[in-house]
């Protein structure tokens, strides 16, 4: 190959730069996820860059992984378990982001393709931490230099011409509706019913009784319980868009009560919400919060949140706490909190 390609890469250089490549393809695709709305999209062309140099790097990459099967021994055995499976994680993961640009969603499905791009993404970075420990390989002087900097470049490049006709085609070819910025699609129908009742992990449904149930607001040293009979004096009511990271969205009206009308009027600082399973979410009251009983004007099914759920215009789903019970209010900054949920 040396003899008639002139190579801007070798193999050790294309470990090295794969050990960076796959974790920060992990953190931009992350930050998809915080950032929610505005424009996220210049995020997923540079995910897209990021995860396709992986790609761009598969031929360096393969004389590396050539000499590793034709090398015998006991510790080589040893780690292969760890090799093949994260060259599998990085293949799931290639063709279901590629899939999902253009417009293979399974939203019906237990799992969406979005998910399973996700769960393939975090076992790679576990398991290319893991490679590198097995494998380790030392920088050398001149890695960083001008001429691999130029190397990288020219690859970069070429990853951008890949990205460009990954998201041409998935501009021409999705006809799964609308796309967001974010990536996701616009569900099939418009329908309440076409709604999926999604968990971020794990949550079940909690049995909740709408006659006991009560909504605990706490500000400063008061706290004021409402029941459900209470809350129904208002009839507020909020078009918003519930963007999952599962890889769809739907606009409904949702209805209920503004949550700043259970404040002293005024209050600025942020809310915690809490749902009856444990997840809570940390939010500012600059943000239009509505406590939902109703979506299109019929009352929620315990699958999106009975009685109340959380409505956080401009915000991914994630935030969209479902069977509120509790409400605290102060001046703590809205980040002071895991970046996504942990439960
Ligand atoms: C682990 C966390 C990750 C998250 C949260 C994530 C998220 C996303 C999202 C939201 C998209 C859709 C972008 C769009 O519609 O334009 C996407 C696309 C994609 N992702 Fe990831 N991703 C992750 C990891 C990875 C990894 C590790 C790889 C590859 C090694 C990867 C490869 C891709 C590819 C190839 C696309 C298609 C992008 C394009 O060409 O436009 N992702 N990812
Ligand atoms: N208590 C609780 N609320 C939750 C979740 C959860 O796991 N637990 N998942 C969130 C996520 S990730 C999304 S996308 C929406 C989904 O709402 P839906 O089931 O009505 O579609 O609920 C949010 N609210
Ligand atoms: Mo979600």
């Amino acid at each position: 190959m040396q003899g008639f390609v002139p190579t801007p890469m070798n193999g050790r250089l294309a470990n090295l730069a794969l050990l960076f490549v796959v974790p920060l393809a992990a953190v931009t695709g992350f930050m998809m996820f915080l950032l929610g709305s505005g424009p996220v999209w210049p995020v997923a062309i540079l995910h897209g860059v990021v995860a396709l140099l992986v790609v761009v790097l598969v031929p360096w990459k393969s004389t590396v992984v050539r000499r590793g099967l034709r090398r015998p021994g006991q510790t080589r055995q040893r780690g292969r378990a760890v090799s093949l499976l994260l060259g599998l994680c990085v293949v799931l993961a290639l063709l279901t982001g590629v899939a999902h640009v253009l417009g293979v969603l399974f939203a019906d499905s237990r799992v969406t393709t979005m998910q399973l791009h996700v769960g393939a993404g975090i076992v790679a970075v576990v398991l290319t931490v893991a490679h590198a420990l097995q494998r380790r390989i030392r920088a050398r002087r001149g890695d960083l230099s001008r001429r691999s900097f130029v190397r990288l470049v020219g690859l970069t490049a070429v990853a951008l011409v890949l990205e460009a006709g990954v998201q041409a085609t998935g501009a021409l070819t999705a006809r799964r509706g609308i796309r967001r910025s974010t990536g996701s699609f616009q569900l099939a129908s418009s329908s309440v019913a076409a709604i999926p009742a999604t968990s971020w992990l794990f949550d079940q449904v909690p049995e909740l009784d709408p006659a006991s149930w009560r909504l605990t607001v706490t500000t400063g040293a008061t706290s004021r319980d409402w029941s459900l009979v209470e809350l129904g004096r208002w009839h507020d009511r909020q078009v918003a868009v519930l963007d999952c990271t599962g890889g769809w969205w739907t606009e409904q009206e949702w209805s209920g009560v503004r949550l700043s009308r259970l404040l002293p009027p005024g209050a600025g600082g942020t809310v915690e919400v809490t749902s009856a399973t444990g997840y809570t979410r940390r939010l500012p009251l600059t943000d239009h919060l509505l406590l939902a009983t109703a979506i299109d004007g019929a009352s929620l099914s315990g699958a999106h949140g009975a009685p109340v759920r959380l409505v956080v215009p401009g915000r991914r789903g994630y935030h969209w706490v479902k069977w509120v019970v509790r409400i605290s209010h102060d001046d703590r900054p809205w980040w002071v909190e895991p970046p996504l949920p942990l439960q």
